[in-house]
């Protein structure tokens, strides 16, 4: 059984070998491991070097950096002691193997230490999210995306909202409790509408972002389609610089599809190689071909390759998705005729006109991801929820001055709780509290 009362531990660095590795130790036994290794508590947030000492026959573990982080003011808000040791396989796990000795500490669970900081009020859940985020992130606007998240940018926004929702409700609460006081209208206060609008009208308008705070996470995906042997597979290894897809002059080589991740300038783009589009009996190659339609309908933008030296009639295909003809294997045609204008003429052999393709895509997913305001939805549950309050807020608007203020303070608190679910707190009664009390009411 795993308690939240148990001390925690874990390797916070990554695996395998490494200079250094960071272990990192929470919870109420820190300072007894403390004690036990090294000898004493060191200063608050002060860096000692150390021997790490085995408390079984106390022969030496490894010389260590060692801090100590007193709660709360700490990542977890409890105790916490980082050890900085030498990365290697064996040391790692002789410090593990020696912490798992002490009472009522134990392995962390994944993400065990980020659900300490949230229920220490340290992190609030969308900051969470956009740490996990960072430590994902590839490129650099992934980063700054989470970083901005980390900071707090959807949070802030949330709480904005909320406060002006709160006031409204402080507002229609003061004429159903006070219905005779002479400082409060009878009419509904101008306040009521006039937040509950800009509420939705933001909402809405954080909504109308081309999910493209969704989409950076993940990366823009660019799908390689087309009819079979025209260089497709040529093209991905040539652009991932190494060998990851099967090249041949048969036609129909690829039937998976194969993903690979590039950084054009920081902006992060999964480029799919897919099998040939063609008609075809072979069961594994129209599995292939069903599995590249499957691709194409899926991408945000789909490289038309074909083979340019041919006399072949050209295959238009079907997709509503943004698509850029590319004319390959131009070192073979003799003709200088352009009748091809608007599409792409490359070799992948002789390089030809390549970095045209790949700067016109970087131009590309550029003003995919940087067109308007930075989006501070990044992820599926803030669309969920923020969709939810536009919805709640809309409905409640078009009957507002029907309904009864019961009914209208019922409606704003559904809202807050909803706004409440992005930062994972979902309690508006406190602060509600604090707001109406600085109301003149009953003075
Ligand atoms: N001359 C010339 N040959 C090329 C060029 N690009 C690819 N090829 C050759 O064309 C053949 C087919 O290349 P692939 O990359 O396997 O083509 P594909 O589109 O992936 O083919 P499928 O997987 O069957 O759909 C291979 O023999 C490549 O060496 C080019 O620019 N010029
Ligand atoms: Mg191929």
């Amino acid at each position: 059984m795993t308690r939240s009362t148990d001390s925690i531990y874990a390797l916070s660095s990554g695996f395998g070998k490494a200079g250094v590795a960071v272990i990192r130790v929470s919870g109420n036994s820190v300072r007894k491991i403390l004690s036990a290794l090294i000898g004493h508590i060191p200063q608050n947030r002060q860096v000692v070097l150390s021997f790490l000492k085995r408390p079984t026959d106390g022969s030496i573990l490894d010389h260590a950096l060692v801090i100590f982080f007193e709660g709360p003011r700490s990542f977890t808000g409890e105790d916490v002691a980082e050890f900085h040791i030498h990365g290697g396989r064996a040391v790692v796990s002789a410090l593990l193997q020696t912490l798992a000795l002490f009472e009522n500490t134990r392995m962390a669970e994944p993400g065990e230490f980020s659900r300490r900081a949230f229920a220490a009020g340290k992190m609030d859940l969308s900051e969470i999210e956009s740490l996990g985020d960072l430590i994902d992130a590839d490129t650099e606007a992934q980063r700054r995306q989470a970083l901005r998240g980390l900071e707090g940018a959807l949070s802030a926004r949330a709480e904005k909202w909320r406060a002006q929702l709160l006031i409204a409700l402080s507002w229609v609460e003061a004429q159903i409790d006070f219905p005779d006081e002479d400082d409060v209208a009878q009419d509904l206060h101008p306040d009521v509408e006039r937040n509950m609008r800009l509420v939705a009208e933001e909402a809405k308008n954080l909504l109308n972002d081309g999910r493209r705070g969704e989409r950076l996470r993940s990366g823009a995906v660019v799908a390689i389609s087309g009819p079979p042997n025209a260089g497709k597979s040529s093209f991905l290894n040539k652009v991932a610089e190494r060998n990851v897809a099967i090249v041949s002059p048969i036609a129909g080589t690829t039937r998976d599809a194969i993903e690979v991740s590039l950084d054009l300038e920081g902006f992060p783009v999964t480029m799919v190689d897919t099998a040939g589009i063609r008609d075809t009996t072979d069961d594994l190659e129209q599995q292939g071909v069903a599995l590249a339609r499957q691709w194409a309908d899926a991408a945000d933008l789909v490289l038309w390759f074909y083979d340019g030296s041919q006399n072949t009639p050209l295959m238009f295909p079907h997709s509503d998705k943004p698509l850029w003809m590319v004319r390959n294997k131009v070192d073979l045609m003799q003709e200088v005729g352009e009748t091809d204008i608007g599409h792409y003429r490359i070799s992948v052999k002789s390089g030809e006109g390549v970095s045209k393709l790949l700067d016109d895509l970087t131009y590309w997913v550029k003003s995919e991801f940087e067109s308007g305001e930075e989006p501070l939805i990044t992820r599926e549950r803030h669309r969920t929820i923020i969709t939810q309050l536009h919805a709640e807020l809309h409905q409640s608007l078009q009957s507002i001055h029907l309904i009864g203020r019961e009914l209208l303070a019922e409606d704003l608190r559904l809202a807050c709780r909803t706004i409440g679910r992005i930062s994972g707190r979902v309690d508006a009664e406190d602060v509600l509290e604090n707001i109406f009390s600085s109301f003149c009411i009953g003075k």
